[in-house]
């Protein structure tokens, strides 16, 4: 980068990531990266009883967005939520024991991988429906509007999404009711195996939000410094009390098949080239290079510990008693 001015370079050097937070978003990163890996490699066994939809590749949108939230703030997310619900605080061993289908789960191991929910530290919820989170997260945004609360809340949502009418109606309502609320749209180009080109006109995602009315904005590399940036701007408007939505459209790719823990290249819909770019500039690679090998390896060693823990964990609890098939059907 060629600087102008010496202005210019104060403000470059004013912004640049401090070490401690370069360590947070590796530790978060490679936590989640970790896990992720953990479930591909366990899930052949049949111990995890709820189909995967792993995240790996996608991690920085999460840590980036997570890591300027507190634990009041809240997120809302889609079966592709192990990110998402680790980056917000929610609990590892619980998420394990929820994949194995165990009592200890943090949805007593009825949920499974696609509806994790750990609500003390701000993860409301995930759903496999698409779409479905997004007006729900609109109306709990709406609740701290009328409240005046300053809770940040943060709806995640696939570029599939787009394809359904709640999006476009939680969209509109949103920018009318002018509702406090950060959405957070992960493009990887598919919905399960339909390029978005194959289901929409343009890919002018941002284009049709503002057409709305909500100012939207593109990252298109995965920079976790940049959607950091982002998110912690919109945090602090809202929690100043400035009200209005805003969308940040982060394209990412997802480098396992839609569902499971493998490879789907042979299916045809699309190249290993085109994940391959994705894989040569991996964040989490990045992030790794602009720490001292002593430190990075120093966090790899204490989640490796912690994961080994989380997997014990769900392995020794109990499966849920039989008798609970017929609970929470009914409102009593
Ligand atoms: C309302 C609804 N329609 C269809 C489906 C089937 N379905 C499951 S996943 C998916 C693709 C969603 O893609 P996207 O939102 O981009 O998320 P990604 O899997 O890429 O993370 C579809 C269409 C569904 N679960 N819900
Ligand atoms: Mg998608």
């Amino acid at each position: 980068m060629v600087l102008e001015t010496p202005s210019e370079y104060l403000k470059i050097t004013e912004n640049m990531p401090d070490e401690h937070m370069i360590e947070r978003f590796y530790r978060s990163m490679y936590r989640i990266r970790r896990v992720e890996e953990e479930i591909a490699q366990i899930y052949p066994t049949d111990k995890i009883k709820s189909p995967v939809h792993l995240s790996i590749g996608q991690e920085s949108i999460s840590v980036g967005v997570c890591e300027t939230l507190n634990p009041r703030d809240v997120v809302f997310g889609t079966y592709r939520g192990h990110a998402m619900y680790l980056a917000k605080g929610g609990d590892l061993r619980k998420m394990i024991a929820e994949l194995y289908g165990k009592a200890t789960g943090c949805a007593r191991g009825i949920g499974g991988s696609m509806h994790l929910i750990c609500k003390e530290k701000g993860v409301m919820g995930t759903s496999a429906i698409v779409a479905t989170t997004i007006p729900i997260s609109v109306g709990y945004a709406l609740g701290q509007q009328y409240k005046k609360s300053n809770v940040v809340t943060v709806s995640f949502f696939g570029d599939g999404a787009v394809d359904e009418g709640a999006f476009h109606e939680s969209m509109n309502f949103a920018a009318l009711k002018k509702i406090p609320i950060i959405f957070v749209c992960e493009n990887n180009s598919y919905a399960i195996h339909s390029h978005h080109l194959s289901r929409h006109h343009s890919d002018n995602i941002c284009e049709r939000v503002r057409s709305y009315g909500i100012p939207a904005q593109r990252i298109a590399d995965g920079d976790i410094f940049a959607i950091h940036e982002f998110a912690k701007t919109e945090g602090e408007r809202i929690r100043n009390g400035v009200g209005g939505p805003v969308f940040l459209e982060c394209l990412t790719c997802r480098w396992k098949e839609h569902v499971g823990p493998g490879e789907d290249f042979a299916l045809g819909y699309r190249s290993r080239q085109e994940v391959d770019c994705w894989i040569e500039n991996d964040p989490l690679e990045k992030l790794k290079s602009l720490l001292a090998p002593h430190v990075s390896h120093a966090i790899e060693s204490e989640i490796e510990k912690e994961i080994k823990d989380a997997f014990q964990f769900a392995e020794e609890s109990p499966f849920p008693d039989g008798k609970e098939v017929y609970e929470n059907l009914f409102k009593d």
